[in-house]
């Protein structure tokens, strides 16, 4: 069988390197990081939805599993229990080494839920003043974009014109664990951040960061919520971005991959006394744990608990750094990169990430910028190193030479 790279290559010549306007992509007999558009070009994903493809497009076990349960049960609501949902709950505490699971359906569900969980432990369990909970954020956060969420975004695309907004949140510097100790007062119940800032470019905490904030809120019993949905699942070379560290959060948030890319799948994982707070009645979602979704999260789980992926990713940083390293001008003002994710910030006058995303699609790659100068990579972590130094040649030829 021809393989994609050539099949591709093929089709760039017959197109020419830009006659190409990304239409809405449908996957044919594309591998797990190749998609093609409606007029039949085909593209390497760089971009993985976020990070909600880890697993590549259509992965045959996730397609399986989703398949077999189609023909059993599809939903029940919370209100009865299903032969998915305990199993779930019990691999996924399992395979992250915590105690209990509350399934959500979105990203952003899964941090209002963790948000909810920590109020209520900070009333309950620390006495702190009614209504008067505190959680601490980072400056450059995504959470997500419900009213809440975005009450406490320091990007003013997200915030602007959707007050007025949810009080209880201070923001502080990303990365400086300093000013978490200075923020935290008797009121403080959480430390809300992300172990690697995702939207914001994919920014890299300084080394002991993670540690550094884990031993501050346990000694001011305030509790560590670890954002992980983007982060988490494979992508920086180990199961979660905390483990590089060897930091267990109090509450870990996950999402996009843990729905293999075929459901919208989400999770809040924490500590039994601080989950426990939701009695019978306080919390829930139509969807949330529904057999579906359960039964392609296990599959998910299974293949997170052989650790090939995250073992690909990891051995795959250094490749993917070289590669990019060696594309290094005056038009690349910093690299950074962890496992399968890595953030390119281009000079100004060189014309905008967004130009280059633009150019990469005429070159047959698929990925978006961020934050106006910062081109991000994530590709599946399916993705070949064939296929990745092919993708790195694409980047080669839009770059300008500044
Ligand atoms: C968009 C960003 C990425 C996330 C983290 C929670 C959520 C996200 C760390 C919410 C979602 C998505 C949302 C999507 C684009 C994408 C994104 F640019 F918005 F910020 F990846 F960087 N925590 N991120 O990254 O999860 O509710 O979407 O399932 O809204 O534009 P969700």
């Amino acid at each position: 069988m021809t393989s994609l790279t050539e099949i591709h290559i093929a089709t760039n010549e017959r197109y020419g390197a830009h006659n190409y306007s990304p239409l809405p992509v449908v996957l044919e007999e594309g591998s797990g990081s190749w998609v093609k558009d409606v007029e039949g070009r085909w593209y390497l994903d760089m971009l993985a939805a976020y990070s909600a493809l880890n697993f590549g497009h259509r992965h045959p076990t996730l397609v399986d599993a989703l398949q077999r349960q189609l023909g059993r049960l599809t939903l029940t609501s919370r209100a009865f229990h299903n032969d998915q949902l305990g199993a779930f709950c019990e691999e996924l505490a399992a395979l992250v080494g915590m105690d209990r699971v509350l399934p959500m359906n979105t990203g952003a569900e899964a941090v209002e839920t963790a948000i909810k969980a920590a109020r209520k432990w900070g009333y309950e369990a620390k006495g702190v003043g009614a209504d008067r909970a505190e959680i601490i954020v980072c400056e450059g956060n995504f959470h997500g974009r419900t009213t809440s969420l975005v009450s406490f975004s320091s990007d003013a695309t997200a915030r602007d014109g959707f007050g007025p907004f949810t009080p209880g949140f201070v923001s502080i510097p990303y990365g400086d664990p300093a000013a978490l100790e200075s923020t935290i007062n008797e009121s403080t119940v959480a430390f809300l951040f992300e172990p690697i800032q995702g939207e914001r470019g994919v920014v890299i905490p300084p080394d002991g960061y993670l540690q550094a904030v884990r031993e501050i809120c346990t000694r001011h019993e305030v509790l560590l919520l670890a954002d992980e949905i983007q982060s988490g699942l494979g992508r920086t070379g180990t199961t979660l971005a905390c483990d590089h560290e060897g930091v267990l959060p109090d509450v870990l948030m996950l999402g996009k991959a843990l729905g293999g890319g075929l459901l919208p799948v989400s999770a809040v994982v924490g500590r039994a006394d601080v989950m426990g707070v939701f009695g019978p009645g306080t919390h829930g979602s139509t969807f949330g744990g529904n057999p579906l979704a359960c039964a392609v999260a296990r599959a998910v789980i299974g293949l997170l608990a052989e650790g090939d992926v995250q073992a690909r990713a990891l051995g795959g940083e250094a490749r993917l750094v070289q590669a990019l390293e060696n594309l290094r001008c005056a038009a690349i003002t910093d690299i950074r990169c962890k496992g399968l994710w890595a953030g390119l910030d281009i000079h100004p006058d060189a014309g905008g990430a967004r130009a280059i995303c633009e150019d990469l699609a005429g070159h047959g790659v698929l990925t978006k910028e961020t934050q106006v100068n910062t081109l991000r990579l994530a590709p599946p972590l399916v993705t070949s190193d064939e296929d990745l130094d092919w993708a790195m040649g694409q980047l080669d030829a839009v770059i300008p030479d500044a």
